[in-house]
């Protein structure tokens, strides 16, 4: 699929989440809508995955580590036919529904429960590391929240995935710069994150993760890059794509009100129609 058909494309997903939040009575909005675009670029273009291949051993992995963004993760799951959206939003947070707030490992196509923040990357390493000691050639992702970082394990994954050299390993950091009660550099300093993967013996790409493009190169990038784990420090925004929720705190986790969902749900529409337009 074309970039440009995926940039539309990401505007209807950010509906269907809001729709999915909506029947829910709740949701991560905010940091679904920083970490969208990474997921609809990997899933579309880069992690070689389908859903009959679920349990193919040389399927890529894909674990979202900020589990708490499922439900971006629902949308691109149905949009690549993995689930069926009408299902997930008929049944999503009912009680005993498998469409919970978090990665349920017993839905097609979702490799690793989490949602206790920082477990991501560590697995993902012995999944690399695995990959490489029965020479199969599928690679491993995992997306982090960059107040997720504050977690000491996730510094244990990356120093062995630099000790072990696992360029079939890329993460990405979905720098949106706020995490559950405020700014990351109130809470827990993170300046450079840059610097700091650097150190920790990554091969780092820093770039607009709000862009399809910058996405889709960076992970072209990452899959050529060898002798070094890759991550990408996708800076973000969180809530993109309406003022009404772009960059608040207080937006982590919302149920937007009848007023919200009216005008978040023009502005969507208003942004895919200028692209429609050409603009
Ligand atoms: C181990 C652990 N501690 C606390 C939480 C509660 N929690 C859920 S989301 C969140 C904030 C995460 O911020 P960030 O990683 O920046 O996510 P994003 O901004 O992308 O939503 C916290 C503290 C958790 N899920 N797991
Ligand atoms: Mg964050």
């Amino acid at each position: 699929m074309e970039n440009r058909e995926l940039e539309l494309k990401s505007w209807q997903l950010r509906q269907d989440i809001v729709d999915i939040i909506m029947a829910g009575k709740g949701g991560h909005i905010g940091g679904d809508m920083s970490v969208l675009n990474t997921l609809l670029v990997l899933y579309q273009k880069h992690l070689r995955i389908t859903p009959e291949t679920t349990n193919d051993p040389n399927r890529d992995r894909f674990v979202l580590s900020k589990g708490h963004a499922m439900e971006a993760y629902y949308a691109v799951l149905a949009d690549c036919g993995f689930l069926s959206l009408e299902d997930i939003k008929a049944r999503f947070s009912q009680f005993g529904s498998p469409y919970i707030g978090h990665p349920n490992n017993k839905l097609n196509g979702i490799e690793m429960n989490s949602g206790s923040l920082g477990h991501g990357l560590p697995v993902c390493v012995g999944m690399a590391l695995a990959g490489k000691m029965d020479q199969r050639d599928y690679r491993v992702y995992t997306v982090m929240g960059d107040g997720e970082l504050a977690e000491g394990s996730v510094w244990e994954g990356a120093m062995s995935a630099s000790h072990y050299k696992l360029d079939n390993l890329c993460a990405v950091v979905d720098r949106n710069r706020l995490q559950i009660s405020g700014t990351t550099e109130e809470v827990m300093t993170q300046d450079s994150q840059e610097e700091r993967w650097a150190a920790f013996g990554w091969h780092v790409l820093s770039i607009d993760g709000n862009s399809i493009d910058a996405l889709d190169k960076a992970f072209t990038e990452a899959k050529a890059f060898k002798g070094k784990p890759t991550v990408i420090i996708a800076n973000t925004t969180k809530g993109y794509g309406s003022p009404v929720m772009e960059n608040k705190a207080g937006w982590h986790h919302h149920l937007p009100n009848a007023e919200e969902y009216q005008q978040i749900t023009k502005d969507f529409a208003e942004r895919k129609a200028a692209l429609e337009n050409g603009k």
